[in-house]
């Protein structure tokens, strides 16, 4: 099978989800450094325009978001499982409330507390990614006192979590929810230590992040954006596999718009070849690659057929 290559950076939380997922599965993977903030011009080739981090390349197929991401690793490679069938409800709806309450303030607690280190440009890039304005420095901080609270009552309900005496989130084996709880708090010291006390009471939490730590990454090596770009024009996309559509949904062959419902909403473009529950995928002529396909959760991502296109 083709090689597995990552497109991240180090301080981007939503990889440090992918790389240990690698970890976890024993994996040996290329790692494409990516620039942080857009635009990235060797990514865009590959993605038409999505611009979120992680991006994980096969070939000429290119996987878009960690839900996906962690969906696919897992069949290609389904032991040791990430989504024992017992645990892949209640690990979804803690995957799903990690995500998006636990983890944006403490985004905001974080960045507004670590401006000085912030690489150039990093929030006004971020705002742009949510059609907002860039925030003044007294808006980061007025963010600090409004998020700092709300990042304590979560912590001591993770911590509660635990009161049980389990070992991992959901129960008694690790699942896809330890990644996404894990990759939250990890963001509070990725960049410094400076708020590190605040997790530091919490004791059940930080022997769980031991173990998560204590997974690593699995083997990943060197590889340039130009010879990730390289690789995808010479590889054809796999055939898509069966389909499983609803009646309401778009029909195959159409040409589509896809794009993230929340925020990052770049959109792309591209035939529909391929959906089903869990995902749906475009297929792109790239002027640079070729052909290439771009998957995307069917969750969380907003699919429309462009009146008047012509598919090829
Ligand atoms: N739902 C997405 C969220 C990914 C996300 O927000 N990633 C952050 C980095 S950790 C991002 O894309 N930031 C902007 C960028 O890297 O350009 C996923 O699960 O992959």
């Amino acid at each position: 099978m083709t090689e597995l290559i990552m497109h991240h950076y180090d301080f981007s939380n939503y990889s440090e989800k992918v790389r240990l997922t690698l970890g976890f599965k024993g994996l040996v993977w290329r790692s494409v450094i990516i620039p942080p903030i857009a635009p990235k011009p060797l990514l865009t080739p590959l993605t038409g325009g999505y611009r979120r981090t992680p991006v994980l390349q096969i070939g000429a197929d290119i996987y878009c978001d960690t839900s996906l991401i962690l969906r696919e690793l897992e069949r290609r490679f389904p032991t040791p499982t990430l989504f024992p069938p017992a645990l892949s409800t209640i690990a979804d709806a803690i995957t799903y409330w990690a995500e998006n309450r636990l983890f944006r303030p403490i985004s905001l607690y974080v960045s507004g507390s670590n401006l000085e280190h912030l690489p150039e440009g990093l929030q006004a890039d971020r705002s742009v990614m949510r059609g907002l304005p860039p925030p003044s420095a007294e808006a980061m901080a007025r963010a600090v006192r409004r998020n700092a609270p709300l990042v304590r009552v979560q912590l001591r309900q993770v911590e509660a979590i635990f009161a049980d005496g389990r070992t991992w989130i959901a129960g008694d084996v690790m699942t896809a929810a330890d990644l996404a709880v894990y990759h939250a708090l990890w963001f509070f010291t990725a960049r410094t230590d400076l708020l590190q006390p605040e997790i530091a009471p919490f004791e059940c939490i930080n022997e769980w992040m031991g173990r998560m730590r204590a997974i690593g990454h699995g083997e990943p090596t060197p590889l340039s954006a130009t010879e990730a770009l390289d690789i995808a024009a010479d590889a054809t996309p796999e055939a898509p596999r069966r389909s499983q559509r609803f009646d309401e949904d778009v029909e195959l062959g159409t040409v589509a718009r896809i794009r993230a419902d929340d925020y990052g909403r770049d959109a792309v473009e591209g035939e529909l070849i391929f959906l089903d529950s869990n995902e749906i995928v475009l297929r792109r002529d790239d002027p640079q690659l070729g052909e290439v396909a771009v998957h995307f959760p069917r969750l969380g991502y907003d699919l429309r057929p462009i009146s008047g296109a012509a598919a090829s």
